[in-house]
């Protein structure tokens, strides 16, 4: 007899999530709860937590407002900046419509010459991110984490205090922690679920506002997936690829969906909509609470840091953990610094990880996907 499941339709729920989350941003708004939409895993959720406020990453994953920022903006921009910027000018973005200040980071060079437009339609805030992880360059950052704590208390005329932020870095610690219990359940071998599922879980996690009902959100569903594993193994072995790049979410989904319909799973993913962001903890025992914020953030290995060792760091150990067959780069179309960095992530999978590598550069609009598929299929099969 085969196994009855819940599992489709909770993984739905967190697919659900995003569009979920307008009502409950309405209501944060109801509450006069401050909203703060972000675009970059730079940014120090803390700060904002230990304000009370929520935080919205703001849509950013599909085509749909690309004509219009077109109109403003160069045409061969990346597809990422051209529908951030898009969302915000039309409003057709909720998240953007209710947030009451956006937050930016200097990353590349396209993002912060946008949020210069940005701010003719939001109060717009902008940190100045160093390019390289040096002692000069974490100076900086905590600088710059200080400058946003005085930021949000001047705008929503509130005090910040360390035992605030301490506060925070434990809850967010938490987070961190049940999404890495979660998403390690990939490292079985078949996996217990396929990537598109596990992807649907980390995006919708990011539209949770209470952020503290996470760890037993996540610790529920871990041990339900567990739980049906033991029971049954669904999934066959499969060839299993790692996902690296540019983040990927909405649109670019096709990739997920590609590699899994040719025969493979997607058993992790590092670049920022998975394990970039939340590898790494916050440092509870640090006394200095903007040093220990600045040193996790600063550490998130982007393309946009030269040198960027911190990627390789991560995919090494990944590679290994979740026995990686094949590494597939998501490259958004004009995106330099990550599409530069692809000749030094393709020498480090095939001759020190003797592993395969591929990179697929890609934009929001669906005509690709006949030239994934047969991409990938090809791929897949000499795993
Ligand atoms: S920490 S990956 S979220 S900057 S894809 S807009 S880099 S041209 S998104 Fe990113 Fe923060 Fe880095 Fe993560 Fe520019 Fe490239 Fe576009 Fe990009």
């Amino acid at each position: 007899m085969k196994l009855q499941t819940e599992l489709p339709a909770i993984f739905e729920e967190f697919a659900e999530a995003r569009r979920n989350g307008f009502l409950a941003a309405k209501d944060i708004k109801d509450q006069k709860i401050p909203l703060i939409g972000v675009f970059c895993t730079y940014f120090p959720q803390e700060m904002a937590l230990a304000m009370g406020a929520a935080t919205v990453s703001l849509c950013a994953s599909s085509d749909e407002t690309i004509p219009e920022a077109e109109k403003d903006l160069p045409r061969n921009l990346c597809p990422l900046i051209k529908s951030s910027y898009g969302f915000g000018k039309t409003d057709k973005c909720p998240y953007f419509y209710f947030s009451d200040l956006v937050v930016g980071e200097t990353t590349c060079d396209g993002k912060k010459k946008m949020y210069e437009y940005l701010r003719e339609f939001k109060p717009v805030h902008v940190m100045e991110l160093p390019n390289s992880q040096s002692e000069e360059g974490l100076k900086l950052w905590k600088s710059e984490i200080i400058k946003l704590k005085n930021v949000l208390e001047e705008q929503f005329g509130v005090t910040i205090t360390e035992a605030d932020i301490k506060a925070a870095i434990i809850v967010k610690n938490q987070e961190r922690q049940a999404m890495k219990d979660f998403y390690e359940l990939s490292k079985l071998d078949p996996v217990p679920m396929l990537g598109q599922d596990l992807f649907k879980v980390l995006m919708g996690t990011t539209f949770e506002f209470n952020r503290q009902s996470i760890p037993e959100k996540l610790g529920a569903l871990r041990k339900k997936v567990l739980a049906e594993y033991e029971i049954e193994k669904k999934y066959s072995r499969k060839p299993r690829i790692l996902i690296t790049g540019c983040p990927i979410g909405g649109a670019t989904e096709k990739v997920i969906k590609a590699i899994e319909d040719n025969g493979a799973v997607v058993v992790t993913f590092e670049n920022c909509s998975g394990a970039k962001a939340i590898e790494d903890m916050v440092d509870e025992t640090n006394p200095d609470v903007y040093e220990a914020l600045a040193e996790k953030y600063l550490a998130i290995g982007c393309s946009c840091m030269t040198p960027n060792p911190n990627r390789i760091k991560n995919l090494d150990r990944m590679i290994d953990e979740y026995k990686v067959d094949g590494v597939v780069d998501v490259i958004l179309t004009a995106c330099h610094t990550y599409n530069v960095e692809t000749l030094s992530i393709k020498r480090f999978v095939n001759d020190q990880k003797d592993k395969a590598y591929m990179s697929v550069e890609t934009d929001f609009s669906p005509s690709d996907i006949g030239q994934l598929n047969t991409r990938m299929a090809a791929f897949i099969e000499m795993l």
